[in-house]
């Protein structure tokens, strides 16, 4: 608990800066200058590198006359300026990096020749890139959407770019299709609206005209679409790719990342709220948790398999609107993923970085996964298009860390040229590098024959037994969040036949879950369930790998308890309370009533991060009110705290509250619906308990009563 010595808001900027106090002076013609004349400080000049005299005043004509056109250091100041945005990507437009590295357990030569698995506990560098679909670039991060997981591992023959999501599976089958999904869940064209959401006419009405999405929608309406945090998630390649060995055999591999921290969504009405409290949510926690030193982990697992696996699977290993269940093929562990360090600058690195899912080094080759060769297809052009030259391998987040040489040449703001005299090959004069039959990627050679035409394959058909099998593999509260979620979406579409497509659709899923659904919009009768290509074959085995209950981590390392201090709390006990949970590898964050801090029991200053305002219980995985008898009556009286406390219990959060804080609960409106999750605190002695119990993260079985209004 430390002394009062800094307002907290320098406190948080000196931790990243040292904040000088600036002295400005006046020139000769009464104009100020921050001036740099101690020696140390740097000279500002122009991007020509010219020194620069003032930066404060633009050049004119007497001091009220008219700016003259030869300030060149004005017109290069704002030339720049004026060009500073780039294109946003056309999806995934909202997104944030960190850098890190993959480390490899055990040689996989057997399977692959890629060289970054050939050395156990080799260290390859890279770069990952977390993002939100459909949302423009200043989107909310709580949106409900897939999260983008792409990883570019700089390995020393060429970089690599998993480009994957945290979710198996896709929406379509074939990348022609691509454009239409895009244009339909992003704002719709007439009205620029609504932004970063799918809850509108336009996405569910090519949605339920597009039956192959269904095993998608199941995946996006359930609480994966609303992460915790970025470093809660898993990350998942979707496609099958092709591992080659040096003897040139291939085997079938999907790749997998799973967290170390465990998996953890946030419920619905939290991600609105924290929508409006932080908008920044994902991005803060990731810059949190790398700058304190908390790196998030994630161990690669891939699924392996020949092709009479392949064959023997009731669904096509090429469709990527399907999984292989991880209790029907097991994910081996081979690696770990560490992110410890945040990037220098957002936009050369994060806004920069280039993935395509085209750049796979020897030993890693695509299947026939249509989307995935469409996508093979797309990505080169994207970075074009954003980046503005083919030059833009060059900056350094793109460029491979390996030594490389290549012919290409000139072109906007070239970097690397080549030198010498022959640019091009083959050449007599001995000069620039030459093709290795032995090294180099070489695909494949799998043999091929069939007519050209557009086509569709029948083992692509069945759309919906999938999609029954994730939704029955999910615990009763995920089941109930799913038809909420479609309800919600639902309710925010205009037009009743696509409501009732939707439905229809969702019959062939499950009848009670197409049944809420409907009872929940007001239907007068049920449509009939939608025609499907093939019927839905029988009820395939549940896999509670799906769920994330099931998998959560039952420990609250990597979380964060936000603790309501009032003036006169019990220091001994906050001090306990902090200690134990920052044994348990968890972060506390202190909520004051006012801006600053309290004064405990013993008279000491302890520094509040936020004031309640700022600090909602959304924030935080679980809650504790640490107040004292003198300061509740004060504090029952603010609205903030008392929604501090009802919404922690409406989102089925642990409280935790000592005795004075009984009245905040009653106030809350919740003094009478206690359970289990809500807790008297223990002692000092008791709280490692408390804190472990916090591990189980929510009381869901409290949810049913809170939705219906008995709290
Ligand atoms: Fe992408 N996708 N995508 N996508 N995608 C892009 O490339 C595309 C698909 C994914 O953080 C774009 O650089 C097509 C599946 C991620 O920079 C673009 C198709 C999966 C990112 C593009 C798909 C993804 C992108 C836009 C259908 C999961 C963000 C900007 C065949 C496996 C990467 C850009 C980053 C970005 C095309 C489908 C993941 C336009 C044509 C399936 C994570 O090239």
């Amino acid at each position: 608990m430390a002394k009062k010595t800094t307002a907290p808001s320098q406190r948080r900027a000196a931790d990243t800066a040292t904040i000088h106090d600036v002295k400005l002076q006046r020139g000769e013609g009464g104009e100020l200058h921050q001036t740099a004349d101690d020696g140390d400080t740097p000279i500002l000049t122009t991007a020509q590198g010219g020194p620069v005299a003032d930066d404060q005043n633009s050049l004119r004509v007497g001091p009220r006359g008219p700016l003259v056109i030869d300030d060149f250091h004005f017109r290069e100041k704002l030339f720049h300026f004026d060009h500073e945005r780039i294109p946003e990507r056309v999806v995934h437009a909202r997104g944030y990096g960190a850098h890190g590295f993959f480390e490899t357990y055990a040689s996989l030569a057997a399977y692959t020749k890629a060289d970054l698995f050939q050395r156990p506990g080799e260290r390859t560098p890279a770069f990952v890139r977390f993002s939100t679909v459909a949302g423009n670039k200043g989107s909310a991060d709580l949106a409900r959407d897939v999260r983008g997981f792409a990883v570019k591992l700089y390995t020393q023959e060429g970089n690599w770019d998993l480009v994957g999501n945290n979710i198996p599976v896709f929406f379509i089958q074939d990348a022609i299709k691509f454009p239409d999904l895009i244009h339909a869940a992003k704002q719709e064209p007439d009205r620029a609206f609504p932004q970063a959401q799918t809850a509108h006419d336009t996405f569910w009405d090519f949605i339920s005209l597009t039956p192959e999405s269904m095993n998608m929608v199941m995946w996006i309406m359930s609480d994966r679409t609303i992460p915790r945090s970025f470093r809660f998630m898993e990350g998942f390649g979707v496609h099958t790719f092709r591992f080659v060995n040096a003897k040139d055999e291939s085997t079938f591999v999907k790749f997998h990342w799973k967290p170390k921290l465990g998996l953890q969504s946030v419920a619905w009405n939290e991600a609105v709220k924290i929508n409006g409290a932080d908008p920044d949510f994902h991005r803060r926690d990731l810059w949190q948790a790398i700058q304190s030193g908390n790196f998030p982990e994630w161990e690669l697992q891939v699924q392996l398999f020949d092709q009479d696996f392949a064959d023997s699977f009731d669904f096509d290993v090429l469709d990527p609107t399907k999984i292989i269940p991880e209790e029907i093929l097991k994910p081996q562990p081979v690696g770990r993923l560490v992110l410890d360090r945040m990037p220098d600058n957002f936009f050369a690195e994060t806004e920069q970085v280039a993935f395509m899912t085209q750049n796979v080094p020897p030993g890693i080759d695509f299947s026939n996964d249509p989307l995935l060769q469409g996508r093979n297809f797309s990505y080169l052009d994207t970075q074009l298009k954003r980046l503005g030259s083919p030059n833009f391998t060059h900056l350094p987040i793109n460029a491979p860390k390996c030594p490389f040489a290549h012919f290409q040449q000139d072109g906007h703001m070239a970097m690397r040229n080549p030198v010498g005299r022959a640019n091009y090959q083959p050449n007599s004069f001995n000069e620039g590098p030459r093709e290795s039959p032995m090294r180099g990627h070489r695909p494949y050679p799998v043999e091929e024959q069939g007519i050209k035409a557009r086509l569709r394959p029948e083992s692509f058909a069945d759309h919906y037994s999938q999609a029954r099998q994730f939704y029955l593999s999910q615990t009763p509260p995920e089941q109930r969040h799913i038809a909420a979620a479609l309800t919600f979406e639902l309710s925010k579409v205009e037009t009743p036949t696509i409501r009732e497509r939707m439905v229809s659709h969702l019959l062939n899923i499950d009848e009670t879950l197409a049944a809420t659904v409907a009872q929940k919009l007001g239907f007068q009768s049920m449509p009939k369930p939608a025609d499907a290509a093939v019927p839905t074959r029988q009820d395939l085995e549940p896999s509670p790998a799906l769920s994330i209950v099931e998998k959560g981590p039952k420990r609250f390392e990597g979380r964060k308890l936000g603790i309501l201090v009032t003036d006169g709390v019990d220091a001994k006990l906050l001090k306990g309370m902090m200690a134990a949970v920052e044994k348990e590898k968890a972060v506390c964050e202190l909520i004051a009533p006012k801006v600053g801090g309290v004064t405990a029991s013993d008279g000491s200053w302890v520094e509040a991060h936020h004031m309640i305002d700022g600090g909602p219980s959304v924030l935080f995985d679980a809650v504790a009110l640490l107040t004292s008898a003198e300061a509740i009556d004060d504090l029952v009286m603010e609205a903030t705290a008392r929604d501090f406390v009802a919404d922690a219990f409406q989102h089925c959060k642990f409280i935790g509250y000592d005795a004075s804080a009984a009245k905040l609960l009653e106030k809350a409106g919740i003094g009478d619906t206690l359970d289990e999750g809500v807790i008297m605190l223990p002692g000092e002695d008791g709280l490692a308990g408390f804190v472990s119990e916090l591990g189980k993260l929510r009381v869901w079985g409290r949810e049913p009563s809170v939705k219906l209004g008995k709290a």
